[in-house]
């Protein structure tokens, strides 16, 4: 096969951010732009020849179109085998599954995730490692380091690979197999969760409600919810993938869930409601008027999670990112067992995971997993709390409201201000670093700081070090603010404020959370100059 060497000059701005790199669509689809990014990453992680990678998508604009530059790269560049998902579409848990599962050397992820999809939207691709988890920050590095100093890079000319029949090919000495996205990861959580109960908590009535948003997740939850477990048909709706996600913004989030959350909150609602995103790895789960928190439902399915069988001996800790709220630590401490915080973004679970640490995880982006995968997995949250119902005999408010009588009741709210001109945004964190020695001790409204530092965390099991990873400040009584921006953007720079209070008082633990955590959010706006700064009059966004 005729390998080419095609001349090519470093671009700007291919640093990944969060979770690999996310541009606009047409960025991705300018010359020599993804073919950059590919290479580097070969590169950065020594090269692929003679390896096995999972490749796959969440099926938005250009997915299709990507996959085959990234096989004939791939091909040009010596790899043994690409298993693909058929269509190029692999939700990220799934992906995440099959390199563990394949015992791959990594796999490409081609998704920008919760971010709108379209030619004028969001595109997106990220390394996972052969333990099916995003690169660390130490392989991020070294792949960004590559896209600035890269001159050519390898492919072959050749039609297009057939990407809708299962099976194998070649392509040169290169095998491609194309598998079915479903299969092995159904299977996957056949092994962790108790069908059996869910299946029969759903024949004696119990009706659920899945939102696929349009996304990857549709033919994942039709399978499982409705084929396997006997929901109905038409519990899973918006269940077929678009490349524009519909137009919407496949976010789980009371926001861009709103059809689900007026059906939740309407009359006649279902017993259970529950949304995925872009790429499947978060979810929202919902109660018929009672909508839980990605934190509170963290630490639900943490204090839960024994009655899963997957989960039957109990966890061997618990580890969150830094501005999640505390909800899972009390119940860690209530089980004894430990709680890891983390800097955002799941790449910082993997080796916690990997050394048996940690069982399960998440973070307030509506992000829950374990160590059955090393990415986040929407679904697989959606039959764990369903497993929990099934087995407790409860419906969502009394767990929820269980657990609030236990440990108190963790009051949370993000508020993102979006598309804010950076140098804005950084100078805000500036002037807010600036002041972060002097704000011990001084009072804002009815609060007190009593700590207030930037956030950096050491590895504990490979001893790496993460600087500068979001601005917290501590009040007396435990409330707490954290600011960062964020990292999976693509226009300007967005803002997150993370507020959060707990509330012990038993006559107290029914508030709504924008009256609870009314003083903390104008001391937010006292000590960051939120509306000056930015210019705006609240956030745009409040999940
Ligand atoms: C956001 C979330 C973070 C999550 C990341 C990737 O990052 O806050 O918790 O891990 O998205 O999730 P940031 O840097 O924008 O705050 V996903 O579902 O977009 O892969
Ligand atoms: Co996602």
């Amino acid at each position: 096969m005729d390998i080419q060497i095609k001349e090519t000059r470093p671009i700007d701005g291919q640093k990944p951010g969060t979770s690999g790199l996310r541009k606009k669509t047409r960025t991705f689809m300018e010359p020599h732009f993804l073919e950059n990014y590919v290479q580097a990453t070969f590169d950065g992680i020594g090269g692929i020849a003679g390896k096995t990678l999972i490749l796959g998508g969440d099926g938005r604009f250009f997915n299709a179109q990507a996959i085959q530059v990234i096989l004939r790269m791939a091909c040009a560049n010596g790899a043994a085998r690409m298993v693909v998902g058929q269509n190029g579409v692999l939700s990220t848990p799934a992906a995440s599954n099959l390199i563990r599962q394949r015992g791959a050397d990594g796999g490409l992820i081609l998704s920008a995730s919760h971010n709108p999809g379209g030619i004028d939207a969001d595109f997106g691709l990220k390394y996972n490692g052969p333990n099916g988890g995003p690169a660390s920050e130490g392989v991020t590095d070294k792949i960004f380091e590559r896209t600035k100093s890269i001159d050519s890079y390898k492919i072959v000319e050749t039609q297009d690979a057939d990407l809708s029949t299962l099976g194998e090919s070649k392509m040169g000495d290169m095998v491609i197999e194309i598998v079915d996205p479903v299969t092995d990861y159904a299977a996957l959580m056949e092994t962790l969760i108790d069908f059996d109960a869910i299946r029969k908590m759903i024949a004696g009535g119990f009706r659920i409600r899945f939102d696929a948003m349009h996304a990857v997740t549709g033919p994942y939850a039709k399978e499982i919810l409705e084929n396997r477990l006997g929901a109905p048909e038409g519990s899973v709706v918006n269940g077929v993938p678009s490349e524009d996600f519909g137009g919407g913004h496949p976010d789980p989030n009371p926001i861009w869930a709103k059809e689900l959350m007026d059906v939740m909150y309407g009359d006649n609602a279902p017993d259970f409601g529950a949304a995925s995103d872009g790429d499947g790895d978060r979810n929202m789960i919902v109660g018929p008027n009672s909508y839980v928190t990605p934190s509170d439902s963290l630490a639900l399915l943490a204090s839960k999670a024994h009655l899963a069988p997957g989960y039957s001996k109990g966890l061997a800790g618990v580890a969150r990112s830094m501005p999640t709220s505390g909800a899972v630590d009390l119940v860690a401490k209530a089980q004894g067992i430990e709680c890891f915080e983390t800097p955002t973004g799941w790449k910082f679970f993997g080796n916690l995971l990997d050394a048996g640490r940690v069982t399960l995880c998440g973070e307030e982006s509506a992000g829950t997993g374990s160590d059955h995968v090393r990415e986040k997995d929407g679904l697989w949250a959606v039959l764990l709390w369903l497993n929990i119902l099934a087995a407790s005999g409860k419906s969502v408010a009394d767990l929820m409201g269980e657990m609030w009588g236990e440990f108190g009741r963790c009051y949370y709210s993000r508020h993102d201000y979006e598309d804010v001109d950076a140098a804005a945004a950084n100078g805000l964190m500036d002037a807010l670093r600036g002041q972060l020695d002097d704000l011990k001790g001084q009072s804002f409204g009815p609060l007190t700081v009593q700590m207030a530092d930037e956030f950096a965390y050491d590895d504990p099991i490979d001893g790496s070090h993460s600087a500068r990873q979001g601005l917290r400040i501590l009040f007396e009584g435990g409330s707490r603010i954290v600011f960062r921006l964020s990292g999976t953007g693509t226009v300007g720079a967005t803002i997150r404020v993370y507020l959060e209070r707990l509330e012990t008082d038993p006559a107290l633990l029914t508030l709504e959370p924008a009256a609870a955590l009314a003083d903390i959010i104008a001391a937010a706006d006292q000590i960051a100059g939120l509306k000056q700064r930015t210019g705006r009059d609240g956030p745009d966004v409040i999940t």
